[in-house]
């Protein structure tokens, strides 16, 4: 009988993980103009937030300058804040809505 005394092969195997999603904010900003209930309308209908947090998130803006609405995935925080700045455009008013990549 003999012994192996060769060094078994090594593999290296490099396991790439599926990247996670880029995540964004969408940040309302506040003005001077626009109506509070318009603002809360676009928040209950564009981001499908209830009437009481719509409210809070627009009063958060309103005192304090911009407010986080939510976070998504890049594209859909992009389609988002589009909606939303549309639906205010199309009311003619001066409402805005920005994203940012989340730290
Ligand atoms: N500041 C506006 C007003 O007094 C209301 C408002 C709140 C506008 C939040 C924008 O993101 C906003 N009519």
């Amino acid at each position: 009988m003999t012994t192996d005394t060769t060094t078994p092969e090594l593999k290296t195997v490099t396991k790439t993980k599926p990247e996670r999603p880029k995540l964004h904010k969408v940040l309302l900003l506040n003005d001077d103009y626009t109506p509070r209930e318009f603002v809360v309308r676009v928040l209950k209908s564009v981001f499908r937030i209830g009437g009481e947090t719509a409210y809070t998130i627009m009063m958060t803006a309103h005192q304090k300058g911009s407010c986080v609405v939510s976070v998504y995935p890049a594209q859909i925080a992009e389609t988002k804040a589009n909606a939303a700045n549309a639906m205010a455009e199309d009311a003619g008013q001066p409402l805005q809505f920005t994203t940012e990549p989340e730290e």
